[in-house]
């Protein structure tokens, strides 16, 4: 694959006015005949050829203006058609038609077959496996399409847009016909057929449209789609009441696949989701099951205004639609939820994917400039940070010239194919405000390091704070600007309560948020009457590393007194981190482990304080993970020995806590029927983590034990069935327990995925063998993704001590299943590789097998594209 470069963007030589495509579908010869309607662009060159994308295709036919075209007229290759001698001005009709396989794409990429429907996925470069056609984001055009298929094996046939009739076609066949008057990109195109069962609903939209809602699923698993209808309608709702948006079709459906790369996908009018994320009832899915089924049905539904109806001009702009569409869903998330959870949770999902992303040779900027292959591009970079920068625009402006902004955009935007730089002109014509030096977070890669340190002056009753912010160098980028970051802060007295300064010098500081541009500077706050305590960050205002000397009594202040709770769990985290990191480096040279006093007492403060949700006492009982730890110490990693510091210290607390945790476990019951709400989501939460503790205060299964046998709901079982496996995995507690597990759900594929999960976790250098033999397990399926991941990702992504165990095996065995599961599935492949790209913070000894395990892939022969490219920058 060549390089495609930003710079090199230019408007197409033909509009595409219309669309018509008729499928002829069959499992392994589907027709497609296409006919576009084009003129040539004003201006442009009247003897340019028209070339039109394709992958891996025939040419079965082509006809102009329903003439066939001679030999000489235009080149048909796999991946391309290139047509001659185009008239210079009048609109004329291509029809092209193509034969391809579904049955045969493993891809997952175009047309395909999945639990015995037709299915497509076209994001980003998947319609041109369909047929010819100008596949990029800025081509929009309306669509008509017609599809006649068996009509006993796919009584359903589904597209975009609203549904114009259908009937009867031949002997056994029938047709139907979509029209989607939204002009949109090919992208979004999507069809399904097949034979699948529908719940059905009605929304009642803002200006009194009644719109046709139906989520498809297999048949039989109806019910377990009422949830997600239950969060579609929210989301729904949502989108009106705070971005004043309403949906514009009648009709609105979801498909759930069991095959799927990614998610979801927001097709205009014709959602397509993995079913992990459509699927759930209390007996199968747990508490976060529920929660990542709410974001993601609100994230493609929100996607329908940012991203459908204003897209994308160019892949290099995803973050136009994702970073915006990520925000929003989490805000989403954070009105139905508790906020400060959330953003908790959110937080650390940041820091534990994007930062390492950031931190090393994959490293990219929110809008890139360059790439080799866009499916590498749907990263925690684009999507994470591309919300979190959307975040600091509102933080910056504040919540009212936040939403004019979005207003303006929708305004002046709505229909089009645009840019970053369109995007963030809207906020500057709403603030009057320049956004030049904040628009640096979409171009610049890396995490900035903001360094800070404090001085209080009695006499003059001031305090300086005084600021350096570093960018650090990453591919391709060596000299970093200042960005614009916004901090929010407060300051507190030693009575916990807070300080509000008469003026302060040296920094803008409005609404509680100090705006630090330049690379160094120091604010002083005037009017403090007694050395106060700052809090720095506070909600992650900015996407930042922040270094800054706090004693462990200041941070035992904060995690008692301050008014943001994300804050309180940053304080809790900022006192857990130095003694995880002591515990790793004892661990490793053998010493006595022993925590501080002050981390402890504040943590079993924190999970004991009742005036506490308890889902923040259960984030705050979650320590920072052995990846969190690793990222923290920076080099020289050593899984084996963070894995045993962590024990260590769980051990004390778990130790110290005893009664908290042995009190916490038996209130923090959620009697009654089972409700996935976000306060019972909560008490579980918090009572898991009791159980957690309680299995170290123990050292034996027995409580994990009674837990399983006496857990009502998923989050619970699956809880004491991890710590039981992950604790005791030689016990008969553990044998027993996950073998009954699966035998009760061998049937849910989706609890089968978990049954793998909890397996490709258990801490140690005996996973891997155990992985190998689950891969032999007539469970395994080779060609489901969800599966795949489950087992084989969730390894290398979250078994530091098992993955990257001291003999290097662990990367050897990777090397070659990516080879295998390339063969089929790049895109699945190239993601799962992404997890050795933190390999060069390894002491040196597993470094090196990690490296020689990379250079055994780059050195196969006939790598994808996807892989090829993921390797390459690995390595370099
Ligand atoms: N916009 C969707 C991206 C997506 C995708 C990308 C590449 C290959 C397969 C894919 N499936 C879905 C998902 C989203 O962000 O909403
Ligand atoms: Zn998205």
């Amino acid at each position: 694959g060549q390089v495609i470069n930003l710079a090199d963007y230019r408007p197409t030589d033909f509009v595409l006015e219309r669309v018509d495509l008729t499928f002829e579908l069959d499992p392994t010869e589907t027709k497609v005949e296409a006919r576009l309607i084009f003129h040539r662009r004003e201006g442009a060159n009247p003897k340019a050829p028209l070339v039109l994308d394709g992958d891996e295709l025939s040419l079965a036919g082509l006809l102009f203006d329903q003439v066939e075209m001679s030999a000489e007229q235009y080149t048909a290759t796999a991946e391309s058609l290139t047509v001659y001698d185009l008239p210079a001005a009048e609109p004329f009709e291509l029809t092209i038609t193509t034969i391809i396989n579904p049955e045969a794409n493993t891809q997952l990429m175009g047309l395909y077959r999945t639990g015995g429907i037709y299915c497509t996925q076209c994001e980003a470069e998947g319609f041109r496996r369909i047929t010819y056609f100008p596949d990029r984001p800025d081509v929009l055009a309306p669509y008509t399409v017609n599809i006649i298929a068996d009509k006993a094996a796919n009584p359903l046939l589904l597209s975009n847009g609203n549904f114009l009739g259908g009937a009867g076609y031949g002997e056994g066949k029938h047709f139907a016909a979509w029209f989607d008057p939204h002009p949109k990109p090919s992208y979004l195109f999507a069809l399904v057929a097949g034979d699948l069962g529908v719940i059905e609903d009605t929304f009642t939209t803002m200006s009194g449209r009644d719109v046709a809602m139906k989520i498809y699923v297999e048949h039989g698993k109806e019910p377990r789609a009422a949830y997600a209808m239950d969060a579609l309608k929210r989301s729904m709702k949502w989108d009106e009441e705070v971005f004043g948006r309403e949906y514009d079709l009648d009709i609105f459906m979801i498909v759930a696949v069991s095959d799927f790369n990614m998610g979801a996908m927001e097709n205009k009018g014709l959602n397509i989701f993995n079913d992990k994320y459509v699927l759930a009832d209390p007996e199968t899915a747990t508490d976060a099951d529920y929660a990542n089924i709410e974001a993601i049905i609100a994230h493609e539904y929100f996607h329908n205004w940012t991203g459908n109806r204003i897209t994308c001009r160019d892949w290099f702009q995803l973050c136009l639609k994702e970073g915006l569409t990520v925000y929003r869903d989490h805000e989403f998330s954070s009105d139905q939820r508790s906020r400060p959870v959330k953003r908790i949770a959110e937080v650390r999902h940041l820091k534990s994917e994007q930062f390492p992303e950031d931190g090393g040779p994959l490293a990219h900027p929110v809008r890139p400039t360059q790439y080799r292959e866009i499916n590498n591009f749907y990263t925690t970079t684009v999507y994470e940070k591309g919300s979190e920068v959307t975040r600091m625009i509102a933080t910056l402006l504040g919540r009212e010239t936040f939403k004019k902004g979005m207003d303006i955009y929708f305004d002046r935007h709505d229909g089009q194919a645009v840019t970053i730089e369109d995007f963030v002109k809207c906020f500057e014509d709403a603030s009057g405000r320049d956004l030049a030096q904040f628009s640096l977070w979409y171009h610049q890669a890396g995490t900035p390091l903001v360094t800070a340190s404090g001085s209080y002056d009695a006499t003059a009753k001031t305090f300086s704070l005084s600021l350096e912010q570093m960018v650090p160098a990453t591919p391709g980028q060596t000299d970093k600007k200042p960005m614009h970051v916004p901090l929010s802060l407060a300051l507190f007295g030693e009575n916990g309560g807070k300080i509000e300064p008469a003026s302060v010098e040296g920094a803008e500081y409005a609404g509680e948020v100090l705006h630090l541009t330049g690379r160094t500077q120091t604010a002083v706050f005037h009017g403090v009457g007694s050395r106060p305590v700052v809090s720095i960050n506070r909600s992650f205002s900015a996407p930042i590393n922040l270094h800054f000397d706090q004693s462990p009594a200041d941070l035992a202040l904060l995690a008692r007194y301050e008014t943001d709770h994300f804050a309180r769990w940053q304080a809790l985290t900022d006192l857990a981190l130095p003694n995880l990191l002591k515990a790793a480096r004892h661990a490793r040279d053998g010493k006595a482990i022993v925590c501080e006093r002050t981390f402890i007492d504040a943590l079993l403060a924190a999970a004991a304080d009742k005036n506490l949700e308890p889902a923040f006492r259960a984030q705050a009982l979650a320590l920072p993970s052995e990846a969190d730890i690793a990222r923290e110490l920076g080099s020289n990693n050593d899984p084996d020995a963070i894995h045993a510091g962590r024990q260590a210290v769980m051990k004390q607390i778990a130790d110290q806590g005893a009664e908290v945790f042995a009190k916490l476990f038996e209130t923090m019951t959620t009697p009654g029927d089972f409700s996935p709400d976000a306060r019972s989501a909560g008490r579980r939460a918090l009572r898991n983590a009791a159980l957690t503790y309680l299995s170290y205060a123990q050292c034996s299964p027995g409580h994990a034990k009674a837990a399983f046998d006496a857990a009502n709901n998923m989050t619970e079982l699956l809880h004491a069935l991890t710590i039981l496996a992950h604790r005791f995995p030689e016990s008969g507690e553990a044998i027993t327990a996950l073998s009954a597990f699966r035998d009760r759900f061998a049937q849910n594929a989706l609890v089968i995925d978990k049954w793998f999960s909890v397996q490709a976790t258990i801490p140690g250098a005996a996973t891997l063998d155990r992985v190998r033999k689950l891969m032999e397990s007539p469970l395994f399926k080779r060609t489901n993704p969800n599966r795949v991941r489950a087992l084989v990702g969730t390894f290398a992504f979250t078994n530091p001590t098992g993955f990257g165990r001291a003999d290097g095996e662990g990367y050897r065995f990777m090397a070659r299943e990516i080879l295998d599961i390339d063969q089929r599935n790049p895109q699945l492949a190239a993601r799962i590789l992404t997890s050795m790209r933190s390999w060069r913070a390894l002491e040196p000894v597993r470094a090196g097998f990690a490296r020689a395990a990379l250079a055994e892939i780059e050195q196969a022969p006939a790598l994808s594209t996807d892989v090829r490219d993921i390797v390459e920058r690995t390595l370099k």
